[in-house]
């Protein structure tokens, strides 16, 4: 092929990877009041920048091939750093490595940029990670921003032949300036697996608070499942103390299976909102979905409301992909104003962005009935609300 003839490819690839990043989005029509979803996924595996994928020389590429396929940018950290709303993605490769890279936009919803590399994430030289994801950020009143990751390896008990069965652990970094990140041990806790580690913003009585999610095995939750709470008095040698869980995975609830926080909860004057993950196993595999709880200003084990059911759950598209019926969130935005921006991603695939605000999530849930545990008991909850409506319908 002539060099010109590639030169066109690489132009026309430009063009339309430039004319997605640029997409404007708008919010759906279709709303339950609570939150907007946005017509458009805001960042998936077309977003992530030409030159990390083709060599752009037409010299060494005359066919304009790609060479390094990425296969899903999905649950993404996020934090308004600069004015810009920036997102520390799961980008995972056609390789199934998973990496950290971040992207910003300059309104939350749409033309989200990735930044020209991805994260470059310390390893821990004597137990290097094999596979990293899920990165929560949490800006600490002690002035560091932490990024709290799974850090996954091959079980080292596994049998001869397994070549599945792996350990997750919580992975720990900081940074001041989002680019240059300092490894932290992993956390040190009596449970063989966590996943969902997310750090609390503020002290709790002098040390650190994390929420964890213990778990017997990789993939069986067996006693653990809930979500729990500990505390670490040196962030540098992160022991986990007294760790209890605080909101536990029920029978016959949308967190019957397991559950596990999303990003790290926003205070308000009510209370400290959380908004985390439910799973529950269905004939067609788990389902995940989005729940919401509130937690006391004082006493932040204390769950002071939590409303019935998921508050968001996949639709549409939002079905299908990788490891479809699965809504995962561990970052979201508020605004000074109060606007909230949750960053959701879709079935391991894509992200999404959602827009409610503080007030509009505090009425929800401090007002929508409680899980009552049975059918009988949720026609009571609509008879009683039918009831309140006599005169009006
Ligand atoms: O595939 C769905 C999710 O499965 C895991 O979540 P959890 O630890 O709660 O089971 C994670 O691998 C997560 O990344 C993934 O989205």
């Amino acid at each position: 092929m002539k060099n010109t003839d590639t030169e066109n490819q690489f132009r026309e690839i430009k063009k339309q990877h430039a004319c997605l990043i640029t997409r404007e989005n708008k919010p759906v029509k279709e709303s339950n009041g609570i939150f907007n979803r946005y017509e458009y996924p805001i960042v998936t595996a077309n977003h992530t920048p030409l030159h990390w994928r083709y060599d752009l020389n037409p010299e060494t590429n005359p066919h304009a091939l790609e060479r390094i396929g990425i296969n899903g940018t999905f649950n993404a950290g996020a934090i308004k750093w600069e004015d810009k709303y920036v997102l520390c993605l799961r980008v995972e490769g056609n390789d199934r490595k998973s990496f950290f890279a971040m992207a910003e936009s300059p309104n939350g919803v749409d033309n989200f940029t990735f930044w020209d590399k991805p994260c470059v994430i310390p390893e821990i030289p004597e137990n290097p990670d094999t596979n990293v994801y899920d990165m929560r950020l949490t800006a600490h009143e002690d002035g560091w921003i932490y990024g709290v990751f799974c850090t996954e390896r091959k079980d080292p008990n596994a049998p001869a032949g397994d070549t599945s069965t792996a350990t997750a652990n919580a992975g720990i970094v900081r940074t001041k300036d989002l680019i240059n990140w300092e490894r932290l041990p992993d956390l040190i806790s009596k449970s063989s697996q966590q996943r969902n580690v997310v750090l609390h913003p503020e002290f709790i009585n002098g040390k650190y608070a994390i929420y964890t999610r213990p778990q017997d095995g990789f993939i069986e939750v067996g006693s653990g499942g809930g979500i729990g709470l500990g505390f670490i008095t040196d962030i540098c040698n992160p022991i986990l103390e007294d760790e209890r869980v605080i909101n536990n995975k029920v029978y016959h609830t949308v967190y019957e299976l397991k559950n596990g926080l999303g990003p790290a909860p926003i205070k308000t004057s009510k209370g400290w909102l959380h908004l985390a993950h439910g799973v529950r196993n269905t004939a067609a595999g788990l389902r995940y979905t989005l729940y919401m709880f509130m937690t006391d200003l004082n006493d932040i084990s204390k769950v002071t409301y939590q409303p019935g059911g998921h508050f968001m759950a996949p639709i549409n598209g939002e079905r299908v992909g990788d490891v479809s019926n699965v809504l995962f969130c561990n970052g979201w935005v508020a605004d000074e104003d109060g606007t909230v921006f949750i960053y959701y991603a879709s079935s391991d695939t894509r992200m999404h962005v959602a827009v409610s605000s503080i007030d509009k999530l505090l009425e929800y849930v401090m007002n929508t009935p409680k899980d009552r545990y049975s059918s009988a008991k949720s026609v009571e909850t609509i008879l009683d609300l039918i009831e309140k409506n006599q005169g009006l319908y």
